[in-house]
């Protein structure tokens, strides 16, 4: 070795240590983590079993007191590829929410978006601005961005719901605002509950002459599970299985139903064979039916109703069930198709399970 080349290596050492004291950073020395060919999520594909989950909620529940500075008992899934953070991927936030009876979680709002997926209770209603939104197993419930909501449990049982937000994404375009000062802690109701399903959960049916109050907000907050059910036995009928799929709109655009958030509820009865799909954009599975099994980038994951999973971004997955099975989902799928970021691959053969999730 030369000098002339000791002291290039030298001087470069020494030009990397006067970057650092200036914040600065080659991009030569890391090309690889930043682009690597295909995405590599941190988040890890991971299931997390409803027993395990609703003894822990119970847990709480008798624990944790709800209301002003306790607020909402949830309790997080936190993947254990996201060093402690308590999201289930980058972009998703997956939690259950345990009220008992007679209970009220205060009223608030954010920028954030939510979504409520009920599991397991009956009689609760969550506020959104004023209309108070029945929840019953199997709706769907939206608090969307900067929407007033509450949760009062007004019945002798605990109620358990899955909320599905986009904070961690929020959080990464630095755009979470919470409102410290809510008007009342329970909200005035305005009329008879459901008012949103009423006026705009006809199927094909709106308002003339409605004015869109939120521009992109859906006006409809609730989709009772007898309308997604019926419309999965007619899909599953008219273009048969094994698998059919469908997504939540805001009816007054047919856009995804929240903006920031993808909600789907999938059904698949046995038979297959199931084709494997990567996409870009995570996914958070929640088991409402039925049993069955899903292989995430060569792992199998056993499901049973409750149980929760995580697709991570590009990951291949497929699922295959047992019995006629109901999958609901959330994913941030509209935010990268908004962005031009969506894509999908279809593989050509199914999966070799090269491990079985024992977590
Ligand atoms: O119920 O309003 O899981 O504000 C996280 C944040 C639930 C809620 C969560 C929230 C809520
Ligand atoms: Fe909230």
């Amino acid at each position: 070795m030369s000098t002339d080349d000791q002291s290039i290596g030298e001087r470069l050492e020494e030009l990397y240590g006067d970057m650092a004291d200036v914040h600065m950073q080659p991009l030569w020395t890391q090309t690889a983590d930043l682009m690597p060919r295909t995405p590599k999520s941190a988040a890890v594909p991971w299931l997390w079993r409803w027993s395990t989950m609703r003894a822990i909620a119970e847990r709480a529940g008798e624990l944790v007191a709800v209301g002003r500075g306790g607020e909402r008992r949830a309790i997080a899934l936190a993947n254990p590829g996201l060093s402690g953070k308590p999201y289930v991927s980058n972009t998703l936030w997956g939690a259950v929410q345990y009220l008992g009876p007679h209970e009220s979680a205060p009223n608030h709002r954010h920028s954030p978006s939510a979504i409520r997926f009920v599991l397991e209770g009956d009689g609760v209603w969550t506020t959104v601005n004023g209309d108070a939104c029945d929840m019953h197993p199997g709706d769907l419930v939206l608090t969307p961005s900067w929407s007033w909501h509450d949760h009062n449990n007004n019945t002798d049982q605990p109620m358990i719901w899955f909320d599905g937000l986009d904070l961690p994404a929020v959080i990464a375009l630095d755009a979470v605002f919470f409102d410290p000062e809510p008007p009342s802690d329970i909200q005035q109701l305005e009329g008879a509950h459901n008012k949103s399903t009423r006026v705009y959960g006809g199927r094909g049916l709106l308002p003339l002459d409605d004015v869109v109050t939120t521009p992109g907000q859906s006006p409809l907050w609730v989709y009772p599970w007898a309308d997604t059910d019926a419309a999965l036995t007619n899909l599953l009928a008219e273009r048969g299985g094994p698998m059919v799929s469908m997504r939540f709109v805001d009816p007054t655009t047919g856009r995804s139903a929240m903006q920031t958030i993808g909600c789907e509820m999938h059904r698949i009865v046995p038979g297959g064979p199931a084709i494997p799909v990567r996409r870009t954009g995570s996914a958070i599975y929640v088991v409402y039916r039925g049993t069955g099994h899903s292989i995430i980038d060569g792992q199998r994951f056993d499901w049973a109703p409750g149980d929760m999973f995580v697709v991570p971004s590009w990951a291949a997955a497929e699922h295959q069930a047992n019995e006629p099975s109901d999958l609901f989902a959330v994913t941030d799928r509209p935010v990268l198709e908004a962005l031009g970021l969506y894509q999908e691959e279809r593989l050509t053969a199914p999966q070799e399970v090269t491990s079985r999730f024992a977590g």
